[in-house]
């Protein structure tokens, strides 16, 4: 299996988040992909390369183009008000306020923000940026015949939506990979996305398109963060009617439960007939992780991607969360080497 990897996600490095009232060190941190990376080596799993570069314009089919240029910008709006640590937003705009992007920076950060959990640092840009190009050389790779591919990209994308980051991700980098794989001829792809965190912006991008079936593993929202998507009754709106599948699970729910998930996630996919999956792959339902409730183990993994293997589909893995730092490492290249049988 090819591994894509740029070392430039090491310009993304924020310091503190909110986590239960109190600001902590941030756990989406560089280690992680570094981690990764020696894991994928040790495996002997395939050759390792760096990414093209694909320009801004497939992250424009995405994203809007007024949120790409605060992305690009707000670094440099945020230092020009006389500040170096990084970025976080202060307010949002809930029920009854105005959607209308604000001149101040601080109001730029709300506008385009969901949450208080993702600072952007003076490389931040250049790290998501070089994270889209590593999803996108995958999906070229895809294109180019190539049945696996591991996309190690970091930081994470699938909480970002069209105009709005968050949940530690800019850009969405699984999505990005999905709309090239179509723009390239491709019919149909699936996005499965088995992070412990409902993927809420890969949901808003495509729920109302049937050329992505998005289907999602995760923490039930009614105990567990981004809270406000990601319950069983999202089933897609009108060209996207049945083309969006969630599976729910409470807090501590068993590995069998999530398995069961994953087999009717799996039937929905070979009925849907893509030419492609896309596996936004976490591995925050591990048992040891910190922010996570799920209880899946390190052999557990092995499974899991013998079970996405046995789809028979062309497949792109796409990083996205994984907390516990020990173990992150194991858990990932056991996803992929189980892949590989
Ligand atoms: C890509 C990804 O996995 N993003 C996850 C973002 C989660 N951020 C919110 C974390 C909330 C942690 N709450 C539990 C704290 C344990 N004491
Ligand atoms: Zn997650």
């Amino acid at each position: 299996m090819l591994t894509v990897y740029s070392d430039d996600h090491r310009l993304h490095s924020g310091k503190f988040e909110l986590v239960d009232g109190e600001m902590q060190p941030c756990y989406e941190c560089p280690e992680r992909a570094d981690l990764v990376l020696e894991a994928v080596r040790k495996a002997t799993i395939g050759e390792i390369i760096t990414p093209d570069d694909f320009g801004l314009e497939p992250v424009r089919r995405i994203h809007d183009d007024r949120f790409v240029d605060f992305l690009q910008h707000a670094w440099d709006l945020w230092t020009a008000e006389g500040r170096d640590c990084d970025t976080l937003p202060l307010v949002w705009a809930v029920r009854g306020m105005r959607q209308i992007e604000p001149q101040h920076i601080d109001g730029k950060l709300s506008y385009f923000s969901f949450d208080a959990g993702t600072p952007i640092t003076a490389g931040t840009w250049r790290a998501i940026t070089a994270a889209a190009n590593v999803a996108l050389t995958g999906a070229a790779k895809l294109r180019g015949g190539e049945r696996r591919v591991f996309s190690l990209c970091r930081p994470p994308g699938h909480h970002a939506a069209s105009d709005y980051y968050g949940g530690y991700c800019f850009l969405n980098n699984a999505a990005i990979a999905a709309q090239y794989l179509l723009d390239q001829g491709a019919k149909r792809v699936v996005i499965l996305d088995v992070d412990y965190h409902h993927g809420n912006g890969t949901q808003s991008i495509f729920y109302d398109r049937d050329d992505v079936l998005f289907v999602s593993i995760h923490g039930d929202p009614d105990q567990e963060y981004p809270y406000f998507l990601g319950r069983a009754d999202e089933c897609g709106t009108g060209a996207g009617e049945g083309c969006n599948a969630n599976f729910p699970l409470r807090w501590q729910s068993s590995a069998a439960s999530w398995f069961t998930a994953l087999d009717k996630g799996r039937q929905l996919i070979a009925e849907y007939s893509p030419d492609y999956v896309v596996v936004s792959l976490g591995v925050d339902t591990y048992e040891g992780d910190p922010i996570s409730q799920f209880r899946l183990t390190n052999d557990d993994f092995l499974t899991v991607g013998r079970r996405i293997a046995s789809l028979g589909l062309p497949t792109l893995f796409v990083l996205e969360g994984g907390y516990a730092i020990a173990d992150i490492g194991t858990n990932v290249s056991n996803v992929l080497t189980g892949f590989i049988g």
